[in-house]
């Protein structure tokens, strides 16, 4: 555990720090409210508790607390306690030093027993918010990534595309277009060799296109054998390079599963960013009616 101690007593400070010190704690001192502000900013993410006095020159303990938390804030560190150290029984202060971010108060002279219990209760908290947190993100990625594949999901897919449109409509000079991807006469593979390996075309198609996909693009499952593409690029015609790009490879891997070659293509209909297509919605419907053409005019292909 790493604790920053701040007091201006030098006696207080090093009984405080051989103390934690037998607790197997490594201590950073600070000796005024300002320097505790300036130990913890150059210390971020590696706090795990502080224990600070009231009563200090410079800033005071609860001024530097209040600024610490929003550094925190700001450096979207995650949370750890604070507890005050003070001489002052004082109702207010306790009030003033829980409204200014700390989560326990203690009266001078600190018993060694009671700060132990104190620190174990607050580990304690931060070990659960921990948890919470790590299941929060495990959460939020099973929320958006598609089961079958591993890819991004409808939802995951349709909530970037947003944030794509709003980034790129104001950079000038890049071009992207919008694709929907749907294999074709997929009801036959299924049909033919059942839907275990329909499921396992779908999963290998969704790893060949990922290989195309740079870190800006955006790839997602929107359901059944179709697909969402966003792809960026500095021209047009290199967009639409892409696109054929990825649809051709499609035509040409070896689908082979138990020792059958599956022939497996796809259409994708292709609608680049313009004034005329501005919202989400416009862009996916569009793009639906050229994958509608590309289907009536022979599918395997792209229609942009
Ligand atoms: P088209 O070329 O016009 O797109 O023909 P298609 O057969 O691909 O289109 P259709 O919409 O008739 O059939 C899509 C099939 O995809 C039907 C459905 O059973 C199958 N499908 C949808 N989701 C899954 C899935 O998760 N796994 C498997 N194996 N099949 C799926
Ligand atoms: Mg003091
Ligand atoms: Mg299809
Ligand atoms: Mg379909």
């Amino acid at each position: 555990m790493k604790v920053l101690i701040a007091d201006d007593t030098n006696t207080d400070r090093l009984l405080l720090k051989l103390h934690l010190a037998k607790l197997g704690c490594q201590v950073i001192e600070a000796k005024n409210g300002q320097e505790a502000v300036s130990q913890y900013s150059a210390h971020l993410n590696e706090i795990d508790l502080i224990l600070i006095d009231v009563q200090m020159p410079k800033l005071n303990g609860f001024e530097a607390v209040k600024a610490i938390r929003e550094v925190q804030q700001q450096n979207k560190q995650e949370w750890f306690p604070v507890i005050f150290l003070s001489a002052s029984a004082n109702e207010k202060d306790v009030e003033d030093g829980i409204m200014a971010g700390g989560d326990d108060y203690l009266i001078k002279p600190i018993s060694q027993k009671v700060l132990a219990a104190k620190m174990h209760a607050m580990k304690r908290i931060s070990d659960m918010r921990s948890r919470l947190v790590e299941s929060n993100k495990m959460l939020e990625s099973l929320a958006s990534t598609d089961y079958l594949t591993g890819i991004a999901n409808r939802r995951f897919f349709e909530v970037s595309l947003e944030r794509v449109f709003d980034a790129l409509t104001n950079e000038g000079d890049t071009c992207f277009a919008c694709g929907i991807l749907d294999l074709d006469k997929f009801k036959d593979i299924n049909d033919s060799f059942g839907h275990d390996i329909g499921d396992k075309v779908l999963i290998d198609v969704a790893s060949l296109v990922q290989e195309h996909i740079a870190e800006n693009d955006l790839f997602g499952r929107l359901g059944g054998e179709e697909f969402g593409l966003v792809l960026v690029s500095e021209s047009r015609e290199g967009l639409i390079q892409r696109f054929e790009t990825i649809q051709k490879r499609i035509e040409d891997y070896q689908f082979v599963y138990t020792g059958q070659l599956i022939e497996v293509t796809a259409s994708i209909g292709v609608v680049a960013v313009s004034d005329e297509c501005k919202t989400r919605n416009q862009l996916l419907k569009r793009a639906d009616k050229l994958l509608y053409q590309a289907k009536t005019s022979g599918r395997n292909q792209v229609c942009y």
